[in-house]
């Protein structure tokens, strides 16, 4: 029997059993508690691998593929684009390959980036809420986080709840909450913002811990004056009585806030999470038992990173791919997951030396011009550390494949014949991960680990907001506007979501549009979906469940990045796969 973990990208890293043959979920994790997802389970066994290496489309040798790849790196002019398609920390050790070319690495995200870098401008640090908080709360409000699809382990500890849900779609979650504030999609800022004004209209908020950990409050309150409550009220297309309604659940209890991604696929991205986080401020609610607000964790925070390089970056969401002569793709298919797929194929198209190093053919691997096969997570040694939960895991190998090689024997066979010395042993790394850890028994802990963080505050008073910049939205006009303005539009908001049976662009694709009723267009018909970066073809579902100004659309959609805008958030380098309105057409 060998125990590991999951490496695919999600909150929960299964924790897993390999006994007689079979992968089995791990009941010693009191987290994912023996139970595997749909993913594990059945989508990752049935995808075909890539077995062969290859060289302009001609099957070679490992060590043939290899050799080929150490010209290419030899040209001055060298990117690194790594993807998430494996979250194992042993990912990175090709940095070190980076390192000794002198070649450039990606910053920025295509994921969390614009929310991660709003929560550290107002609390200084990024600290993950524990589960152990989260259970014992006794509000909960889902906040652009699909709990049932993307965090499905946290559903247990959750279910009792009173559940709030702020989402355009009546997602699973939304449906089993007592309360589904279906707000209009890029307004989650101007919610937080009327929120956080009637918090303190009713005198809910925490005077004393203010005073002590956010002492700015006032003029916080001044600067959100200056939105009109009808402006804003158009902008969310909610109701008053909505937004009495979730004050009167919250009053008075512990409440956490699990936001996720959903929120923040935008331009302003950074400053909807500064303004959920400075109304759980206002509420007093950092640092108190059982509240709190959950956002995809900093996992890699308190370690020292021996895979932490200084070099030249370029953007992860708009990277100028055509700028290097060698291009290195790592566990990502950038040619789908990227915004504006026309622009990033062209750029791909100039590069000379294209390296796909992934697992699964797709997009990006049909272009490459050499293509190596990696290991997938199952038959390599690593560690797993978890943006959801406090466990840093052990992955270890459970199985041998004959085709594949690892990123530590990438890294290692690349350093001998190019004549580069230094790297240490694989089992070196992987100590080094591990004895940064807190022991429990059989479990590592990770680092920034705290029972309940903020309980003594932030390092400096939070920081509130005291401007807002927009780019999509005429700011000084903003303010002003009425509710006809805002929807006299006869565009859709493209609503991103992650798909039950898919991680991504892995596992499967779908061709569906999931639109209201009340829209005209009928279930099965195609139609076009089109912006100003392009057109795709998709079938039509009809849902009661989608606003009347929203197109439902999943991540693993054909094409669905050919519609979106190449744009990166004002703050955090993130994509914004959601600012941009699309207009449909019947075929
Ligand atoms: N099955 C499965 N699981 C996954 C993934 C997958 O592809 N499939 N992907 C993994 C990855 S890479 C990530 S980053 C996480 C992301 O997981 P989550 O953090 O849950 O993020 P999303 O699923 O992108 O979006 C969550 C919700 O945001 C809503 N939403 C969209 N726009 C808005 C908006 O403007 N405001 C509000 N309030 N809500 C909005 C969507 O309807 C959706 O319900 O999931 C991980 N887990
Ligand atoms: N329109 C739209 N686009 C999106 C999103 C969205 O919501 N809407 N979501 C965005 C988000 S949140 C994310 S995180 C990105 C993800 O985008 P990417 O980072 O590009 O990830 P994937 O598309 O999942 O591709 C992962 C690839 O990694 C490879 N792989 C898996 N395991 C290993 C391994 O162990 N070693 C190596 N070398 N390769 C491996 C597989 O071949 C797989 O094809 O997509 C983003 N794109
Ligand atoms: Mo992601």
């Amino acid at each position: 029997m060998i125990k590991s973990a999951c490496g695919l990208d999600c909150y929960d890293a299964c924790s897993i059993v390999f006994d007689k043959g079979k992968i089995k979920g791990d009941k010693s994790n009191p987290y994912t508690n023996g139970y595997l997802c749909p993913l594990l389970n059945s989508c990752l066994p049935k995808e075909e691998r890539i077995k062969s290496p290859s060289v302009n489309g001609k099957k070679v040798s490992l060590d043939g593929a290899l050799k080929e790849v150490a010209k290419s790196l030899k040209t001055t002019n060298t990117l690194l684009w790594r993807g998430s398609g494996n979250l194992g920390v042993m990912q990175d050790v090709t940095n070190l390959l980076i390192q000794k070319i002198g070649g450039s690495l990606t910053e920025g995200s295509l994921c969390d980036g614009a929310g991660a870098a709003g929560i550290k401008e107002g609390r200084g640090d990024h600290k993950q809420l524990p589960l152990e908080q989260i259970q014992k709360s006794e509000v909960v409000v889902v906040w652009g986080r699909d709990v049932s699809v993307t965090n499905r382990h946290l559903m247990p500890f959750i279910k009792d709840k009173t559940l709030i849900t702020i989402d355009p779609f009546r997602s699973d979650i939304a449906k089993m909450s007592h309360l589904h504030l279906q707000l209009a999609p890029r307004s989650d800022f101007f919610l937080a913002l009327l929120l956080s004004r009637f918090v303190i209209m009713e005198e809910m908020h925490d005077k004393e811990w203010l005073a002590q950990h956010a002492s700015d409050w006032d003029e916080y309150y001044d600067f959100i004056r200056t939105f009109r409550i009808k402006s804003l009220l158009a902008l969310i297309d909610l109701s008053l009585a909505k937004i009495g309604d979730i004050l009167s659940l919250i009053k008075g209890k512990k409440t956490v806030f699990l936001v996720g991604t959903g929120v923040q696929r935008y331009t302003n991205g950074a400053y909807i999470l500064r303004a959920i986080d400075s109304l759980v401020a206002l509420l007093g609610l950092f640092g108190k038992e059982g509240c709190g607000v959950s956002y995809m964790g900093e996992s890699r925070l308190g370690f020292n990173d021996p895979f932490k390089i200084t070099c030249n970056r370029v953007s992860k969401a708009l990277t100028p791919f055509g700028d290097f002569e060698t291009v290195l793709i790592q566990g990502g298919n950038p040619a789908e997951s990227m915004p504006q797929s026309a622009r990033v194929i062209d750029e791909l198209e100039k590069v000379k030396n294209l390296i796909y190093f992934g697992l699964y053919e797709n997009k990006t691997s049909k272009m490459a011009h050499i293509v190596i096969p990696a290991k997938n997570f199952f038959e390599k040694e690593d560690v797993r550390l978890s943006y959801g939960s406090k466990y840093a895991l052990k992955m270890n190998k459970i199985e041998d494949v004959s085709f594949g090689i690892s990123e530590y024997s990438f890294t290692s066979k690349l350093f001998l014949l190019m004549g580069f010395d230094g790297l240490l042993s694989e089992q070196a790394y992987i100590d080094h991960w591990l004895n940064q850890c807190e022991r429990e028994e059989e479990v590592f802990i990770l680092p920034s680990f705290e029972e309940n963080p903020y309980k003594d505050g932030f390092e400096e008073p939070f920081k509130f907001l005291d401007d807002y910049d927009d780019e999509f939205l005429d700011i000084k006009r903003l303010k002003r506007y009425n509710k006809k303005e805002v929807q006299k539009s006869d565009e859709y908001w493209p609503v991103n979501r992650k798909s039950k049976r898919s991680l991504n662009t892995q596992f499967g694709k779908d061709n569906k549009v999931t639109l209201n009723p009340k829209s005209g267009y009928k279930e099965g018909e195609s139609v076009f979906l089109s912006s100003p970066q392009g057109m795709i073809e998709l079938i039509v579902e009809l849902d009661e469940g989608a606003r009347e100004d929203c197109a439902i659309i999943y991540a693993n959609t054909l094409h669905i990045n050919k519609i979106t805008p190449p744009l990166e958030s004002l703050e955090g380098k993130n994509a914004c796969y959601a600012e941009v309105k699309v207009k449909i057409f019947r075929v």
